[in-house]
């Protein structure tokens, strides 16, 4: 069973410049090489020599999903032809495609791709989309199957069946596995999370087909899995079952002093829903990245509630230059609403003592909350101006399948390729219920994402002035000045 592992793409049809690896699906071809199976990653996602080198600013990235629509229409678009040619040239016996919503229109493409140039090629679903809509997703006829949850020992399980020729009742004992027999969808128990994250091996960063220039995409790793807080908006539940699950700090630094030798970085990006859970374990983190001095930087996200002055200093002492936060909302009733379990007092306390250390600070806030009335908004912008952050991070509100807060008189369904339209960054995302009309939802939303770009391009401007100072180190160096 030779099995190709796709990344659909998004951001590179927005035309916006982002190098990631999609670290799922490196943890699944890792334990797939592990047991014998001959994997590749493409990532369709990946770099385009087209897309200009540099951050986008918010204001980008809402034009930016009138060009995903167009692309997704557009067979001839480049990104459909390099599918094809990456069929041709590797021939897998199995594609399995990985799907967040908003990207669910460009990984059905692709299943349909896939089985136009081989229709026995197997294929199979996972990701946040498949796990929380598995009905909808399997009901593609150009879908085979699909794994609700954690995915690495599901697929390696289904692969070695199909490998074997399985038959329905081997299926059935695989937990994890959605299938289906002519018209009739089978989901299975669900699959029992893995115990202890060490045992897993580093995510296949090799087995890439189309590698970042410059290693940029070498810098994310993850320390922990899943999330035990029960925000509304936020499905991570569905996925992780509020369960949260740590790698050990021994295992994290081996796997950074591994990236750092091989692929010559001391950058990284922690992706962890919350990766500051453990307070112990971080300071023990800290600790040891000191003592040892690598000389590593490295950003994280996290809950604001579990930054201390102590926690925060030791990090900034531990080469932490970045740190990201979902605060939200600006306004202490949305924040109920949401069940943050944060006040605004406590996040503006927790934002001073970040910004007192020098590390950068990036907030997360929602706008378009279906109760929103203007008030939220000004609440919002408010809120901005008193944070004085380095970054802001706007999204509008979107509906994700299986969150609390779309139920009841906020539900919303939307369905397969309607998530076209719907992204943090679409225009088309509207679900005010309050009676605010929509172009003066427009007017404000535009307003905030307007004064938290003033604060992205301080950002930029601050990276390239960092840069430089670097540059300039780096030739007196070599000048021995
Ligand atoms: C890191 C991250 C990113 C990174 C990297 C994304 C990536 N593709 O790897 C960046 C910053 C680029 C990103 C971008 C976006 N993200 Co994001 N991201 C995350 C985050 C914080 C962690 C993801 C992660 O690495 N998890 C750890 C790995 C191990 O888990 P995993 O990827 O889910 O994979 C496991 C299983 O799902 C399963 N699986 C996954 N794929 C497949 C495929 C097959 C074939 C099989 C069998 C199994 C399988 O097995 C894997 C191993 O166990 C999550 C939060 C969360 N709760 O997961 C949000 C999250 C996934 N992102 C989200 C969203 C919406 C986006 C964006 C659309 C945002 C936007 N711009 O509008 C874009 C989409 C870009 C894209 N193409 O993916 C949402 C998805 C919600 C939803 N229902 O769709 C989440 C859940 C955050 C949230 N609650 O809002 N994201
Ligand atoms: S939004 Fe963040 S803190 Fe809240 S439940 Fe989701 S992952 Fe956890």
């Amino acid at each position: 069973m030779k099995v190709l592992l796709i990344n659909p793409p998004f951001n590179r049809l927005k035309k916006v410049y982002h190098p990631y690896f999609p670290l799922g699906l490196g943890y699944l071809a890792a334990v797939l090489i592990k047991n014998g199976y001959q994997t590749k990653i493409y990532n369709s996602d990946g770099p385009d020599k087209k897309i200009a080198r540099k951050t986008p600013l918010l204001q980008q990235k809402f034009k930016g999903q009138e060009s995903y629509i167009r692309s997704l229409e557009d067979d001839s678009a480049m990104v459909w032809q390099e599918v094809e040619s990456v069929l041709s040239s590797y021939r897998p016996d199995l594609v399995g495609i990985t799907s967040v919503s908003p990207v669910y229109p460009a990984a059905k493409k692709i299943a349909r791709l896939v089985k136009r140039f081989d229709k026995d090629i197997f294929v199979v679903m996972g990701g946040m989309h498949p796990s929380t809509s598995p009905v909808e997703v399997l009901g593609d006829s150009n879908v085979d199957f699909l794994i609700v949850g954690e995915g690495e020992y599901s697929l390696f399980e289904l692969v070695s069946a199909l490998g074997a020729g399985a038959r329905k009742s081997d299926l059935k004992k695989i937990t994890g596995l959605a299938y289906k027999r002519g018209r009739q969808i089978y989901i299975n128990q669900r699959r029992e999370l893995i115990k202890d994250l060490d045992s897993l091996p580093y995510p296949a960063r090799e087995a890439l087909i189309n590698p970042w220039p410059k290693n940029s995409d070498k810098k994310m790793i993850l320390a922990s899995r899943g999330c035990p807080f029960d925000c509304a908006y936020c499905n991570s539940k569905k996925l992780w079952q509020r369960k949260y699950r740590a790698r050990s700090v021994s295992s994290i630094i081996a796997e950074m002093v591994f990236l750092s030798k091989k692929y010559k970085i001391n950058l990284f990006e922690f992706r962890d829903e919350i990766f500051l859970f453990y307070r112990a374990r971080m300071l023990e983190f800290c600790r040891i990245l000191k003592e040892r001095k690598y000389n590593f930087h490295w950003s994280c996200d996290t809950r604001i509630d579990l930054v201390d002055k102590e926690i925060i200093n030791d990090m900034a002492a531990a080469g932490c230059s970045f740190v990201s936060v979902g605060l939200e909302s600006g306004s202490e009733s949305s924040l109920i609403k949401l069940n943050k379990k944060l006040s605004i007092e406590e996040v503006l306390e927790k934002c001073r003592l970040i910004k007192k250390t020098g590390i950068l600070l990036n907030i997360n806030l929602m706008v378009g909350l279906p109760w929103e009335n203007k008030i939220d908004i000004f609440d919002n912008i408010d809120f901005i101006k008193k944070i004085k952050p380095n970054r802001v991070f706007i999204g509008v509100y979107t509906p994700l399948p299986g969150s609390d807060l779309n139920r009841g008189k906020y539900r919303i369904d939307i369905e397969g390729d309607q998530w076209r339209y719907y992204s943090f960054h679409s225009r088309y995302n509207f679900f005010i219920k309050s009676g605010m009309k929509r172009k003066d939802f427009i007017y404000f939303r535009d307003s905030m994402i307007k004064i938290s770009d003033k604060y992205n391009k301080c950002l930029t401007q601050k990276i390239i002035a960092l840069l430089k100072r670097k540059l300039v180190r780096i030739i007196r160096d070599r000048q021995g000045v």
